[in-house]
């Protein structure tokens, strides 16, 4: 019996899939066919797969084709397959020629070739086409446009900058470029708001009262009520309104997350978070601070992120001490906020004039997680014990700092009509209350 085997993602289930399918059954007596688990291929860089695992293997199933059906869940799993299935041929589609060669030392490797005309990423772009306008008027817009590349039927159609004439020229030829707003709105489904904290309101309440999805940058904005506001304001015109925070929806980052509430490390007694950054310094001493981040805005909300989900919201106190410039009292150059909760405590760092270790330190009663820096963008931590030999250490591949992974998730929410529990809305509003406290002078000054 000549044993048959090929592997593939299957999303969208088409013709050039079972095109392949049938040939690769007519090369031998008994197909195998490995079907790449969610992580897998959110790992090897296909973000866009539209079905879950179980969806796709029904799918393929169906078709009745396969003998047998495996899942493909890590690099290199092939060889072990070919060995362990007994297999005297591997196949797949003339799209990877040459990228399995290794595999002769194994068995036969056979390309067939691929079927024109039709491909998961054009099904998907057919199924989906969301235009996106981006507003701000930072230089990381730029980065948000490249990201924005990687996800099928999202397409930027319009920029709208306020200060920088440089952000979005370049992209002059493939989009709007405008300083009106509502022209972008005219221009767009969903808009991605990366302005400055003062102003997040005003642009999210005219896009929601134009039926446009946000996804903003947080904090989203400097008062409860006004959260509580756009957030009614959202449901009324059956619109996303997405917090825009990328380390939520970064792998590595979300896998920490599964394995603390797993216990891996006893019960959590202590989160210790610091981000800095000095790249912006010198537009503190000579710029318009009116229109600048101060450290509060710029780094709360991300430090506080895994406080909020891993200890909850419900802290019994908090102590936040600041250093803020003599001339405006309401900018932070660093600001330190210990959380006193029924059974833990957290504290984060943060600071845009000055400087520490970000890293992201998880301490429980049985080890602890430590996220190097900056944690924030992390693909690798490690789960360490008294014993240093049990360490547990843990990567996923990050591309694009997480941007594509939100933009995925924005897209799908719109799709769906509802927003991803990444972060949970109680998590967004204690970014607000903190922040608006933060305002209300509710610090001790150092
Ligand atoms: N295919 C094809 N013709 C198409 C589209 C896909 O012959 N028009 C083939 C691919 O070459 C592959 C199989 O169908 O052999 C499944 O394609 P995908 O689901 O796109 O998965 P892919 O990542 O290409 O699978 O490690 C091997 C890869 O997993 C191969």
């Amino acid at each position: 019996m000549k044993r048959v085997i090929t592997y593939g993602t299957f999303d969208l289930l088409h013709y050039g899939h079972i095109n392949l399918l049938r040939r690769a059954k007519a090369l031998g007596d008994y197909l195998i066919v490995g079907i790449t688990s969610d992580d897998f291929d959110r790992c090897r860089g296909k973000i866009n797969v539209r079905q879950p695992l179980m969806e796709r293997v029904t799918a393929v199933s169906e078709l009745g084709i396969a003998d047998e059906i495996i899942i493909e869940e890590y690099e290199g799993q092939k060889i072990n397959d070919i060995q362990k299935y007994d297999i005297q041929i591997f196949t797949v589609g003339s799209d990877w020629t040459g990228m399995f060669d290794y595999l002769n030392e194994y068995c036969q490797v056979v390309y067939l070739e691929r079927t024109k005309g039709v491909s998961s990423s054009e099904i998907r772009g057919e199924r989906r086409n969301i235009r996106l306008g981006i507003a701000g008027d930072d230089e990381y817009l730029i980065k948000f446009y490249e990201e924005s590349q990687f996800v099928n039927g999202l397409q930027v159609t319009a920029f709208y900058k306020e200060r920088l004439t440089g952000v979005g020229e370049e992209y002059k030829a493939q989009t709007y470029v405008t300083d009106n707003f509502d022209k972008v709105l005219d221009l767009t489904e969903a808009v991605y708001i990366h302005s400055y904290p003062q102003r997040h309101y005003e642009l999210i309440k005219r896009a929601l009262q134009r039926g446009v999805h946000v996804l903003c940058e947080s904090p989203m904005v400097l008062f409860p009520e006004q959260l509580t506001e756009l957030e009614e304001l959202a449901k009324e015109h059956h619109c996303i309104l997405m917090d825009a925070l990328r380390t939520a929806y970064s792998t590595a980052y979300m896998r920490l997350l599964l394995l603390l509430k797993g216990g891996i490390i006893g019960s959590v007694k202590s989160v210790d978070a610091t981000c800095t950054s000095l790249k912006h310094q010198k537009k503190f001493e000579t710029g318009d601070l009116r229109k600048e981040w101060n450290t509060i805005c710029a780094w709360g909300p991300t430090a506080m992120l895994p406080v909020f989900q891993i200890l909850g919201t419900d802290y019994k106190s908090k102590v936040m001490a600041s250093h803020v410039l003599n001339e405006d009292e309401s900018f932070d150059l660093f600001t330190k906020i210990d959380f006193i909760y029924e059974n833990a405590v957290a504290s984060i760092k943060i600071g845009q004039g000055v400087k520490s270790e970000g890293e992201l330190i998880v301490s429980g009663t049985k080890g602890y997680i430590y996220v190097p820096a900056p944690w924030w963008k992390t693909d690798y931590f490690e789960v360490r014990y008294e014993n240093l030999e049990k360490t547990k250490r843990y990567f996923y591949q990050l591309d694009g700092e997480g941007i594509r992974y939100l933009l995925v998730a924005f897209c799908k929410a719109i799709e769906s009509g509802i927003s991803p529990g990444f972060i949970r809305r109680e998590v967004t509003r204690e970014f607000v209350h903190v922040i608006h406290k933060f305002y209300g002078k509710d610090f001790y000054k150092i």
